[in-house]
């Protein structure tokens, strides 16, 4: 039996993208194909890591300013609403605003969306576990489902997008995304969304390039993945994790390096690819914004910045949005 012919769906959609990928000057894959349920546990090693400052100043402005970002995702009317998170991952953060809504009385129901099944699965057991009377509805899907999910969403909701997933998008992506994001929401619907913030050139570069080498492993998980799901034959020992931030563009881009000529059978697709040494596939993009720029794309996809938060270092801000009023 080939490889290809043993397929899941999601393999088949994984194949594609790796053709579409591999076959393109410069080659590339998308940063979406880290999070199997390794490369969430990575993913959730980073934001421990003494250089991602991201997760902990995110933490310090929900502790600082938790109760008056609950206050304002809850509908001005007081009535039902959802909660509903793109990305959820351990919910760490979340679990904080969760505990100021339940504490102000705000009925809610917390619909987490998160593509890794294991990391959904931790979420839901701790939240039972820490918050019991938190009523929960989990939705393990990408975020395009997702999307299309929130369009048809009955009653208000407040839609969480935190940790600067955004800056994952590049530019035209992040646009369509956001519109899309913006389409479903109700006039006293609300968006709360992480951005991290320009500032010293060379923290940043250190939050993707740690010391331990964690974010290295958490890039090049993303081989060993092909190897399984493809039956790929990528050799780890001649590849390396190489990671660039440019206070141009705000875009830090991180690399998979070949760090020889090689050629890499992929089974599923039954092709070889060619790598030259030293050429790179490019995994990922994670861009820093200003609050200028953010209020900015904000206008750009019809949606307004009804107040944001910072910690106090103004390392990354947490921004709540929603739609532009209409003037007729
Ligand atoms: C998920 N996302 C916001 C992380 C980031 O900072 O762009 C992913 C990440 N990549 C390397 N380190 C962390």
């Amino acid at each position: 039996m080939s490889h290809s012919s043993i397929l899941s769906p999601a393999s088949t959609e994984l194949a594609q993208h790796v053709a579409q990928g591999l076959r393109r000057t410069p080659k590339t894959l998308s940063s979406m194909y880290f999070y199997d349920d390794a490369g969430s546990r990575l993913f959730q090693q980073i934001m421990e890591l003494p250089e991602y400052y991201p997760t902990r100043a995110e933490f310090a402005i929900f502790r600082e300013h938790g109760a008056a970002i609950a206050a304002a995702l809850s509908p001005a009317g007081g009535g039902e609403f959802a909660v509903v998170e793109l990305g959820a991952g351990d919910g760490a953060k979340t679990k904080l605003l969760l505990r100021e809504l339940l504490a102000g009385g705000a009925p809610f129901t917390y619909a987490p969306v998160d593509i890794s099944a294991g990391a959904m699965t931790g979420l839901v057991a701790t939240l039972a576990a820490e918050l019991p009377a938190l009523r929960v509805a989990p939705v393990v899907e990408d975020y395009a489902t997702a999307l299309a999910q929130l369009r048809t969403w009955p009653g208000s909701k407040a839609v969480l997008f935190l940790g600067s997933n955004i800056g994952n998008f590049g530019p035209t992506e992040r646009l369509d995304f956001l519109r899309q994001l913006a389409e479903p929401l109700g006039a006293a619907d609300r968006l709360l969304m992480g951005f991290d913030l320009q500032k010293d050139p060379r923290s940043i570069r250190a939050a993707y390039d740690d010391a331990q080498g964690v974010t290295a492993a958490f890039n090049l998980n993303l081989l060993t993945r092909l190897n399984r799901e493809l039956g790929a034959d990528f050799d780890l020992a001649h590849w390396q994790h190489y990671t660039d931030y440019s206070p141009l563009s705000g875009a830090v881009r991180s690399f998979l390096v070949s760090t020889r000529a090689q050629a890499v059978r992929v089974a599923a697709l039954d092709e070889t690819f060619e790598f030259a040494a030293w050429e790179v596939i490019h995994t990922e993009n994670s861009f820093k914004f200003t609050l200028p720029q953010v209020e900015a794309l904000a206008a750009e996809v019809g949606l307004r910045v009804v107040t944001s938060f910072t910690d106090a270092a103004g390392d990354f801000a947490d921004v709540v949005l929603a739609r532009q009023l209409s003037h007729d």
